[in-house]
């Protein structure tokens, strides 16, 4: 993170706050994964950033107040509910995911109407999968701690390269140019997809600050929509700026009945734009929901 002298009280604040929420991460991994024996700490020194797309809230300005959206769901598929779900995207009608746990992690493309599995790959049994993006005919897959991630062939999965950096992984998605990558905190990486170097960094805020946890994501319309570990809303974020536009408030897509799975939290947004149509699902959640946003008043 770097310092402008314009924005230093504001920074300054910030960093009080991102400390905290550091500290959060730390206590919270151990939740979020189920093995306590990885005590890698959450908050990793940035890496070295060439263009900073960085700007911190206008002095004085606060985070003005946009449409928030409810949902109607459109359609209910089935879901694996053994798949642990960090990476949810459609590209040309194909679904894929990417899975996570220790010896469960996966890249796989799934048939939506049925949930079938049609192609599958498995990481390494010491490899937590993360987000997955696709971006031309390539497909890119993060895991956790490991700072290390993979590109395959869309078509065939065939793994072409692997890639590193320095922050833990969590959500990723794409803007057409640009890998974005979130890692857990309030700071989104934007990634060049040929070097695989990070070349951009985006605080993210809303009027009461830093916004941490952010976590799968999905590009949709000029916004990055990330959803917010351990909740059922996701933020829509000013790719620019950084700043909050609204939130995508999404409780209530489970049914009690659901609950026998033992579902975990709401993790996957995929945004099919030809057909403007969201889908939503969790981790080992037994639905994948299609859903149309709905403005709230
Ligand atoms: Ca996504």
């Amino acid at each position: 993170m770097k310092l402008y002298s314009r924005t230093t009280a504001v920074l300054l604040t910030g960093l009080a706050l991102l400390s905290l929420s550091g500290l959060r991460c730390s206590s919270a991994t151990v939740a979020r994964t189920g093995h306590p024996a990885i005590s890698q700490e959450s908050e990793k020194p940035s890496a070295p950033v060439q263009q900073v797309v960085e700007k911190a809230a206008p002095e004085g300005e606060q985070a003005s107040v946009t449409t928030d959206f409810g949902y109607e769901v459109i359609h209910i598929y089935p879901h694996d509910p053994d798949a642990f779900t960090q990476g949810l995207v459609i590209d040309e009608g194909n679904l894929y995911e990417g899975t996570g746990l220790l010896g469960h992690s996966t890249l796989r493309q799934v048939t939506l109407e049925t949930g079938a599995l049609l192609r599958q790959h498995k990481l390494p049994e010491n490899e937590f999968g993360e987000g997955i993006a696709v971006l031309g005919n390539k497909i890119f897959q993060l895991t956790w701690q490991s700072k290390k991630g993979y590109v395959y062939d869309k078509k065939t999965f065939e793994l072409l390269r692997e890639f590193s950096y320095e922050t833990e992984g969590w959500g990723l998605t794409q803007n057409g140019s640009r890998l974005i990558m979130s890692d857990g905190t309030s700071r989104l990486f934007f990634l060049d997809p040929e070097s695989l170097t990070v070349v951009g960094e985006l605080p993210v805020w809303d009027a009461n600050g830093p916004v941490t946890q952010l976590n799968e994501l999905e590009w949709v319309n000029g916004e990055i929509f990330a959803n917010i570990w351990k909740t059922e809303y996701v933020v829509r974020i000013d790719p620019d700026t950084g700043q909050v536009r609204g939130r995508v408030h999404l409780q209530g897509l489970l049914t009690q009945q659901d609950r026998q799975y033992n579902p975990d939290v709401l993790n996957g947004i995929a945004y099919d734009k030809p057909n403007d149509r969201f889908f939503i699902t969790g981790k080992h959640w037994p639905k994948l929901f299609e859903i149309r946003l709905v403005p709230m008043k």
